[in-house]
């Protein structure tokens, strides 16, 4: 008997389909468009493991669905190919890191199609590709225009490691991301760009956004918006004051000291009125050594009091001792803070251990607390006073001059007022959000497109001079100077000034890994050929307005991208970076939505079958390759859906891989029985089946849609389970349960469709709608009558049209013979019973 062996069709039917270009998504099309997208991979030598395609399987099983639902979907794969690991490689190896991630990426897009995922791959980009990372300069040089892209010499994450700086994003618990190593601030010129321009943006748009609760929280969070007062404290006999911002402007009164960040520029300012300067520039130094987690995390608080100086509490004048320590963070709101012990935490125990006065002034209420009222009415407090810790909630004030009595809600409102009046105060917004350093010593990234002239500074290099090519190097060890191996190409880096003509530099800083990822869902709409178009402004006018146009068209098409998916570890990297960008794009016009992914989904992580952490030194990671190779590409996929809920970590289990592969082979068997099955009468069984695949239809699609394929796919088994132990399975009933798997098993499907009679290929078949009429799904033998008298019979399938019908029925060698010539005058058709001929006589 005819069995099912993958081998034998699957890579049949792929070559096939990559030479009709049956994936090739049309520009041009009126149907709605569907952008569904993954993240793209970084190209890495070991290639991909089942865990990353279980995400791309999930967008593969959508996009071949709503293909079938009638979208134009795009559904593109690229190569996030620049970044530390292929550098190392070169390190090692000198293995020049173009060829290693072209050869890599040679092996991973052979793994994709290989699993028939159905990209296409006309669009393909990759981020180190020159006609690529040419717009991603163009974007930088536009950033810099908008002033947006700035140089400065900052204390930045540094990695001793991997010798270069990091943005915050990339440090993790005071680690190195990549690498794990602890990093330490060090100070150097960097490229820096002001993400924090749109940090009002970028909160309020996550609004709108379906994505999950948990990312769109760590974006908040990253973004870290406080609402509060910048309150002003003159600092006494002298010319200097210290700018605070408090999110509790009512604590104001309880403020009995302030504290300074030991990089706080003030305190040089002040060195000659400091009695204890030596001490003080001691600890300075010393607390720069630290970063910013081990000084916040640190339960003993250290600090200097910076003697023979203090300032005046605006609210009632009272000369408060000012302190430099380590828990304030200088990269934080204004790098300096007015200490309430009373009600903050840190500072309640900074001022147990240098003995600095607790003054309690918010109190529990003794009223419900946040009925605001005009004129504001005056609350008595709960007498809680002995604070052995910080009280840190809002409540009634007390200790507080004329504010004393007031709900702090209001107190807030009138103490701001209160400082405005004396102009030492306003109303202030803070967001935890830095701007993104956005400068890498290392060798493969995209060059900064900038120049360093003697005479007019910084050069921007124009825009025909794009792409600024990454020169070839023979040492790709960093410097750990803080020039990246770029510097030590002489004649890479010496150049002329376009401005001027004289001699200048270029930038030997690189960009970021995260650069290439912020505009790839764009690239993939705008490319065509090896190119790829933003706005067009050079050469012809007339030309660079059309095809502006036609960008701007495909661009208005496409975007957003509707649904995009990806790892959960990305939250406050790329999908925030991305949206910065895409915010930047939209202001200059470039697109036109304000957000670029409307629907995110995470896939949960696979464990080895060991239950531990695929990795190359625990040997326990599964290939594709060796799934494809044992059970061909339809089980692996179907495997991916079935192993558990997509978003949850999941172990692979082998022998489940072993029942998706018999429940193929027993779907097989079905069909190839189904063909021989004829069905003529409706009986309880034949409408058992059809309210059975009916119901499955239904459960796959909305399956489908809430990514809950394991359910889908259990539903399947049972069907077939179902359809299995009656004899009534006919090619119909059996085409609709194939086309249902089609999105899952693209192969098998293909093969079955074709054997079950159906018209090549499966995948151009409109999903199907649920039968209606029970009996459309029965085999119905028609009498075929010439003048009333039967001449004929014909077995039809399901509903065919009238016309249709006619013309089967005409053809017919032996109604031919009976119509002898004669004009047919009418044709009379019962449906699913007869069809009689008419002829004039
Ligand atoms: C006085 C005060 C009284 C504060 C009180 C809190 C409670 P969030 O909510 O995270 O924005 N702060 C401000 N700048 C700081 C810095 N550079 N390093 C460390 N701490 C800093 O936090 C705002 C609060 O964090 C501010 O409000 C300030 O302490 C502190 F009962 O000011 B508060
Ligand atoms: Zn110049």
């Amino acid at each position: 008997m005819d069995k099912y062996n993958p081998a034998k069709i699957e890579s049949k039917w792929q070559k096939k389909w990559e030479k009709e270009g049956l994936y090739k998504t049309p520009s041009k099309s009126s149907k709605n468009k569907f952008y569904i997208l993954d993240m793209f991979p970084y190209p890495s030598a070991e290639g991909l493991h089942v865990g990353h395609f279980k995400g791309y399987t999930a967008t593969d099983v959508i996009a071949r669905y709503l293909r079938m639902k009638g979208y134009n979907v795009l559904h593109p794969m690229g190569w996030d190919a620049f970044g530390l690991p292929a550098e190392n490689y070169a390190i090692r190896t000198g293995v020049h890191p173009a060829i290693s991630t072209k050869r890599n990426i040679t092996r991973i897009r052979e793994q994709m199609v290989k699993a028939g995922f159905s990209y296409d791959w006309s669009k393909e980009l990759n981020t180190t590709d020159p006609a690529y990372y040419r717009w991603t300069q163009w974007i930088f040089l536009k950033m810099y225009e908008s002033g947006l892209a700035y140089e400065a010499k900052a204390p930045i994450n540094f990695c001793p490691s991997c010798k270069t700086g990091l943005a915050n994003e990339e440090v993790v618990n005071g680690r190195c991301e990549r690498c794990g190593t602890r990093v330490y601030k060090k100070e150097i010129r960097q490229w820096i760009l002001k993400i924090t321009a749109y940090a009002e943006r970028l909160l309020r748009d996550l609004e709108g956004l379906d994505w999950p609760a948990a990312i769109v929280e760590m974006q908040k969070n990253w973004i870290g918006r406080s609402v509060g007062a910048e309150i002003e404290f003159i600092i006494h006999n002298s010319k200097f004051r210290i700018r605070v911002f408090t999110t509790r402007p009512d604590t104001l009164f309880g403020a009995t000291f302030m504290v300074l960040a030991p990089e706080h520029p003030l305190i040089w300012q002040l060195k000659d009125k400091i009695a204890n300067w030596n001490a003080v520039e001691k600890y300075v130094v010393a607390a720069k050594q630290k970063n910013d987690l081990e000084r916040q995390e640190s339960k003993i608080k250290s600090g200097i009091k910076l003697e023979g100086v203090y300032a005046i509490n605006p609210v009632n004048n009272s000369k408060i001792p000012i302190y430099v320590a380590d828990y304030v963070l200088a990269s934080y709101g204004t790098g300096a803070i007015m200490a309430v012990p009373a009600h903050d935490e840190r500072d309640f125990e900074f001022a147990k251990k240098f003995k600095l006065p607790i003054v309690q002034v918010i109190k529990t209420p003794n009223k419900p607390q946040g009925v605001a009222s005009f004129p504001p009415r005056r609350w008595n407090a709960i007498d809680t006073s002995g604070l052995t810790t910080a009280y840190e909630g809002e409540g009634v004030l007390v200790n507080s001059g004329q504010f004393s009595g007031l709900l702090s809600e209001i107190a807030k409102r009138q103490i701001i007022k209160f400082l405005e009046n004396k102009k030492l105060g306003k109303k202030a917004i803070s967001y935890r959000l830095r701007d993104w350093i956005f400068s890498r010593q290392r060798y493969w990234g995209e060059p900064i497109p900038i120049l360093h002239c003697a005479k007019c500074g910084l050069v921007p290099l124009r825009e025909k001079d794009l792409p600024l090519k990454l020169p070839d190097v023979k040492k790709y060890q960093p410097t750990g100077t803080g020039e990246s191996p770029l510097a030590a190409i002489s004649d890479w880096v010496n150049t002329t000034c376009w401005k001027c003509g004289g001699p200048a530099k270029r930038e030997t800083n690189t960009m970021p890994q995260w650069a290439g990822s912020c505009w790839y869902y764009i690239a993939y709409v705008v490319r065509s050929n090896s190119k790829f178009t933003l706005q067009q402004a050079q050469g012809d006018a007339e030309q660079s307005r059309s095809i502006k146009m036609q960008n701007a068209k495909l661009l208005d098409y496409w975007l957003p991208v509707d649904w995009y998916v990806g790892g959960a570890e990305h939250a406050v990297l790329h999908l925030l970076y991305a949206r910065f960008w895409h915010k930047f794009l939209y202001d200059l016009g470039v697109v036109t939505t304000r957000e670029p992914f409307t629907k995110l989904r995470n896939v949960g992580l696979v464990l080895g079958p060991n239950g531990k952490r695929m990795s190359k030194s625990r040997g326990n990671v599964v290939t594709p390759d060796e799934i494809i190779e044992k059970y061909g590409a339809d089980t692996l996929r179907l495997y991916e859906c079935f192993m558990g809920p997509f978003d949850q970590i999941i172990a692979w289990d082998p022998a489940s891989v072993e029942g998706v592969w018999r429940f193929l082979g027993r779907v097989w068997n079905l069909a190839i029985k189904a063909r021989e099955t004829k069905v003529t009468k409706a009986t309880k069984e034949t409408k058992d089946l059809g309210i059975a695949i009916n119901k499955l239809t239904k459960k796959v699609e909305e399956d489908i849609l809430a990514m809950k394929f394991n359910t889908a796919v259990a539903a399947m088994m049972e069907f077939l389970n179902f359809a299995k132990k009656s004899n009534r399975v006919n090619s119909n009933i059996m085409k609709q349960f194939v086309l249902l798997i089609v999105p899952f098993a693209p192969h098998v499907t293909e093969e079955l469709w074709v054997k079950l009679g159906g018209k090549y290929s499966v995948h151009s078949q409109s999903w199907p709608k649920t039968i209606k009429d029970l009996t459309e799904s029965l085999e119905k033998t028609i009498v075929v009558q010439v003048n009333g008298r039967l001449r004929d019979k014909i077995n039809i399938l399901g509903q065919v049209k009238d016309v249709e019908l006619k013309d089967k029925v005409l053809k017919l060698e032996k109604v031919k013979k009976h119509l002898n010539g004669k004009k047919v005058k009418s044709v009379i058709i019962v449906p699913g019973r007869l069809v009689n001929i008419v002829t004039s006589q």
